[in-house]
């Protein structure tokens, strides 16, 4: 059987070894070494080019090195019949659970402010709250916001969720659909959003939900780029709707050298680096996938293409 990798960001050299040390018989091949595209069964991709997956007559599976899957439905010669899997791994679990705290923990403690006073050479001190003072609100409570979720409860913090689904997460108030959002958003002071982009979530973050949050709230989207309305956060920030927004993701990446979200003082830009999985435990996924692709059984973390996640 034969896999084909493709990823401009991850390391094929790793990935193939661990890949191999679980299944010594799995031929790796590293795009854009293809080989015969016939001899291809299954691909392990992070934005691979488009039309790529198409070129492989007898692709059997695709698997996603990314949690989200908007990119690869959004490629229309993406092979309609072939299963897509998304990732799910501890190890990126762990890193956006990490970056999501470090965001929320800045803005309890008012960093933004201090950082904001520093360059007006400003000494103002402001007293520090009990974590539980600070509500943060979760749009998406899967696999990566219930793990974030759950860390920052352990932190103290008041943590609520939304998602599509009602959830029962010990310490997180959950509220679900379109009738909820707006009791959701009542008195969030950090929002982050961890949803899938999908025809439903796109253009979420926007002038209507920015008011139905506290005056001065602050915003984390770690979710994409296309969730935000950027011309809405831009009026937000400079109405103080919002007091400063921290943004992982963009509509377009690498973010353009030119867009005002880089010298914005009210926005922190990272370059989609809150979390990438470890080849040494993403690999478990990807082998047990195979495994259950030769014997015929079903696949792990199926994405339902009609919903988009
Ligand atoms: P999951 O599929 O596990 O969770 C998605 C969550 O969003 C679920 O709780 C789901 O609700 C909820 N949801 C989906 N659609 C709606 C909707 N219309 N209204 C309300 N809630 C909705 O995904 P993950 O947690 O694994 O990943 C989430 C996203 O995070 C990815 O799709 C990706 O875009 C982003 N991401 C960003 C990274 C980065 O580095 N910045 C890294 C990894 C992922 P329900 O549970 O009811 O189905
Ligand atoms: C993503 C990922 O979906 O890095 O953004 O997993």
């Amino acid at each position: 059987m034969a896999l084909l990798f493709a990823s401009p960001d991850d390391d094929p050299v790793a990935w193939s070894a661990s890949l191999r040390r679980r299944l010594p018989d799995l031929e790796v091949r590293v795009f854009p070494d293809i080989g015969d595209p016939a001899e291809i069964d299954c691909a392990l991709v992070w934005l691979p080019p488009p039309g790529l997956l198409a070129g492989l007559p007898n692709l059997r599976a695709i698997f996603s090195l990314g949690a989200g899957v908007d990119r690869l439905l959004e490629d229309p010669t993406l092979p309609p019949d072939v299963p897509l899997c998304r990732m799910v791994d501890s190890s990126l679990t762990a890193s956006m659970a990490e970056f999501v705290l470090l965001h929320v923990l800045r803005y309890h403690r008012d960093l933004d402010v201090y950082e904001a006073q520093q360059r007006r050479a400003e000494w103002r001190l402001l007293l520090p709250k009990p974590a539980a003072a600070t509500v943060v609100g979760l749009m998406g409570l899967g696999e990566l916001g219930t793990a974030s979720a759950r860390l920052l409860v352990r932190h103290g913090f008041t943590v609520r969720g939304w998602s599509r689904t009602r959830k029962a997460i010990e310490g997180v108030r959950s509220f679900a659909g379109p009738a909820q959002l707006t009791a959701f958003l009542e008195g969030v002071s950090v929002l982050v959003c961890l949803l899938p982009l999908t025809s439903e979530t796109r253009g979420i973050l926007n002038t209507t939900l920015f008011a139905r949050l506290p005056e001065g709230a602050r915003l984390v989207n770690l979710g994409r780029g296309a969730h935000l309305v950027e011309e809405d956060l831009l009026a937000a920030l400079d109405s103080g709707r919002l007091a400063h927004a921290t943004l992982d993701v963009f509509a377009r990446e690498p973010l353009p050298k030119e867009h005002p979200f880089w010298r914005h003082p009210k926005i922190t830009v990272t370059p989609h680096a809150a979390a990438y999985c470890q080849p040494e435990s993403a690999a478990e996924l990807v082998v047990e996938n195979v495994r259950r692709l030769r014997a015929g059984r079903p696949l792990l973390h199926l994405v339902d293409r009609a919903r988009g996640y």
